[in-house]
């Protein structure tokens, strides 16, 4: 399969974030990208270059004030000291209800709870480097379906789905599968499906479609009344206005294993195939691996190349977009035990 990766991804590179209230090393390490890319390389797929530009596509997915705000935040925290560049910046105050968020405080870290849905998302030097990068491998991936290509992967970090239009959240800060999905439409794509199985709910993903027919939006998660991301990913969630009945939430207790969660994405593909979409993106997560030290399904090292073989019978073309993942030594092969048996499928 052909797979899209960018070296920048490693200018993102924060050292800790909060975990239990103690600071600890990020759990969301260039290291991941780099093991899914040498299994790759292993396995023998073809690592490319992104060769498209999202910019285009990314304003359509993101609010102008965010992108602007993302792209230099670093610069704008070390003009506050110059000691910054090797301190990270932490938001600490967010306009909940009540708060007015129409209005962009003149104080940095004010910002930044403005534009950030928790505290868990720490900006690096180059963190706008490497999103942008995993933004340009998902254009690059709608490019390469709309021309013909079965399927695409992109081995790309940080993750996506957990931002929205005008927020980072949960160690993502672009959207690459609302992008992969907004430049299929673009491309002449009417409808595209969206299939998320990440261990956490893609909030960003179903906010960003949530209004909309044509991107139906549907996921397997750890049930948000334990799991993050908390406040989105309920079953009563089923879209909007012209969106309704296009996002389908399929949340499970923490601790379900293989079994369950298998029969659940025979439902999620169903209600993909009924779409009669054109195209299928996946975010892929693969933190729902027993033993994920972030996360708290089951699924044994056999379930993915199941979950795999299953995504190969919609029989649609598809861009797989990694997200989540931090059982790290294992993270290459469960990738490319989904992407293998589904080329076998
Ligand atoms: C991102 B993705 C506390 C650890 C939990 C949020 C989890 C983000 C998961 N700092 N932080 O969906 O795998
Ligand atoms: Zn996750």
């Amino acid at each position: 399969m052909i797979a899209f990766h960018s070296p920048l991804h490693q200018r993102h590179a924060p050292e800790f974030e909060f975990f239990r209230g103690e600071r600890v090393p990020c759990f969301e390490t260039p290291a991941r990208a780099e093991l899914v890319r040498a299994e790759l390389v292993s396995r023998g797929h073809e690592l490319r270059a992104p060769t498209h530009d999202c910019t285009d596509v990314l304003r359509l997915v993101h609010a102008e004030p965010y992108l602007a705000f993302l792209e230099s935040a670093w610069a704008q925290w070390v003009g506050l000291d110059p000691r910054n560049e090797g301190r990270q910046p932490f938001p600490s105050v967010w306009p909940v209800r009540t708060l007015r968020s129409d209005v962009e405080p003149d104080d940095f870290v004010a910002r930044l709870g403005l534009y950030s849905m928790d505290n868990g998302t720490p900006l690096a030097a180059g963190t706008w480097d490497a999103a942008k990068a995993a933004a340009d491998a998902a254009a690059s991936a709608a490019a390469c379906v709309a021309a013909g290509t079965r399927a695409v992967f992109c081995a790309t970090r940080p993750p996506g789905h957990h931002a929205g239009a005008d927020f980072m959240g949960g160690y993502c800060f672009l959207n690459h599968a609302a992008v992969a999905a907004q430049a299929l439409r673009i491309s002449g794509a009417e409808r595209v499906a969206i299939l998320d199985v990440d261990y956490h709910h893609g909030n960003g993903t179903q906010s960003l479609f949530y209004r909309r027919s044509d991107v139906l939006f549907v996921s397997l998660h750890g049930d948000p009344r334990t799991e993050y991301p908390f406040y989105l990913g309920a079953a009563d969630e089923t879209g909007e206005g012209p969106g309704q009945g296009f996002n389908l939430n399929l949340p499970l207790p923490a601790g379900t294993g293989g079994g369950a969660w298998l029969a659940a994405l025979e439902t999620a593909c169903a209600r993909v195939a009924h779409h009669r979409a054109s195209a299928l993106i996946v975010s892929l997560g693969l933190d729902t691996r027993a033993g994920d030290p972030i996360s708290k399904f089951t699924l044994a090292r056999d379930d993915f190349a199941r979950m795999g073989a299953r995504l190969a019978r919609l029989s649609l073309p598809t861009i797989f977009v990694l997200e989540g993942g931090y059982a790290t030594a294992d993270l290459g092969a469960h990738a490319c035990d989904v992407l293998d048996a589904f080329e076998q499928g």
